[in-house]
């Protein structure tokens, strides 16, 4: 079976459409537009496993689309297809579920290969070329006309959007594409971009100042590395970082057991020097603390909980952030090093 056979079979099957463990809105909108281009051949149901993002979750409620958290059953669908994801790693407390899966899966994802399999290689539709999985999608679904209808448009264009980072690592043809799904979709750019715009709240605001007034700063040769421990919107930590001027940041907290980063890199440093945050630094954090990374080469992250967590290093105990951010900084800072075979500078921080 190849992946037009395995969409083209689908009619009367109970099918799980799956996004990776916090699904952003790439991955949410590669499985409602399959929703939407099969729901009325195949009984489909889209599951997120353990939370969704504030973006994801304000477009599904926008355009009242279902989902579950954290299915369970899986033995009761016929396939599944995963989306924005290809290694068990990216899945959290559901990779063990997914394992035990052995009915054909479609995998269809822009992240770079795994070292684990989640399906054969026939039904691995990958591209790392690719600025968002909604790309991957688009060029499954335009094969048949029917598929895109309106509202799978809308939805490519919203997963378009996002990974491209308002097309700032768009390509050629994320353009042909988003200009074709623009057109279906019957509504212009911001109307899109506000099916999934999150109000800042206060308490985002507030978070994202402490962060700031936490920071520990670096400097790297000429570049400047920044990590911050925060509470809660670690991402929107992270990123505004970088709008402050640091060319990389790492923005952690850890609660109730669970600790998690997010990275974000200047856009120009990835383009010109290859450092990628999900392969360079939260890989070798992983390795280090348990847990797992995954991402793009300028926005990343990294979550441990207790749950499901076989680390040797073991489970966050309240302190463990603080050794994970410093590791971070180490390793960002080795690469460079590296990349200037050992003339750069120390790592310096700044009191
Ligand atoms: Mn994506």
């Amino acid at each position: 079976m190849n992946p037009s056979a395995f969409l083209s079979t689908l009619g009367g099957k109970k099918v799980l459409l799956l996004t990776h463990a916090g699904a952003d809105v790439d991955s949410f909108c590669s499985a409602a537009a399959l929703y939407f281009a099969f729901r009325f051949h195949a009984d489909l149901t889209i599951g997120v496993p353990e939370h969704i993002n504030l973006s994801a979750k304000a477009l599904a409620r926008n355009l009242g689309i279902p989902f579950i958290l954290s299915p369970e059953n899986l033995d009761e669908f016929d396939r599944a297809i995963a989306v924005d994801f290809n290694s068990f790693d990216m899945l959290g407390g559901m990779a063990p579920a997914l394992k035990a899966f052995k009915k054909p899966i479609l995998v269809i994802d822009h992240h770079s290969d795994g070292r684990e399999r989640i399906s054969v290689k026939a039904l691995r539709v990958i591209d790392p070329a690719c600025v968002s999985t909604c790309e991957l999608v688009y060029r499954l679904l335009s094969r048949k006309h029917k598929h895109l209808n309106a509202e799978v448009a809308v939805l490519l264009a919203a997963g378009i959007i996002v990974d491209s980072a308002g097309f700032t690592v768009a390509s050629p043809e994320t353009f042909t594409i988003m200009s074709r799904v623009l057109e279906k979709s019957g509504k212009t750019l911001p109307e899109i971009v506000s099916l999934f715009k999150v109000k800042a709240d206060v308490s985002e605001k507030i978070a994202v100042l402490k962060a700031a007034r936490r920071a520990r700063i670096y400097k790297s040769d000429e570049r400047i590395l920044v990590s911050t421990d925060v509470g809660a919107f670690e991402a929107s930590a992270a990123s505004s970082m970088i709008r402050l001027g640091a060319d990389v940041a790492f923005a952690g907290g850890e609660s109730k057991g669970h600790l998690m980063v997010s990275g974000r890199a200047n856009n120009h440093l990835v383009v010109k020097t290859g450092f990628d945050l999900d392969q360079h630094v939260f890989k070798g954090i992983a390795q280090e603390f348990g847990g797992y990374g995954g991402g793009h080469p300028a926005a990343a992250g990294y979550n441990l909980s207790v749950a499901g967590n076989l680390s040797v290093a073991g489970s966050p105990d309240g302190k463990t952030i603080e050794k994970v951010l410093e590791r971070c900084i180490q390793l960002t800072h080795a690469y460079f090093k590296e990349k200037s075979r050992g003339l750069g500078s120390q790592l310096i921080e700044y009191p």
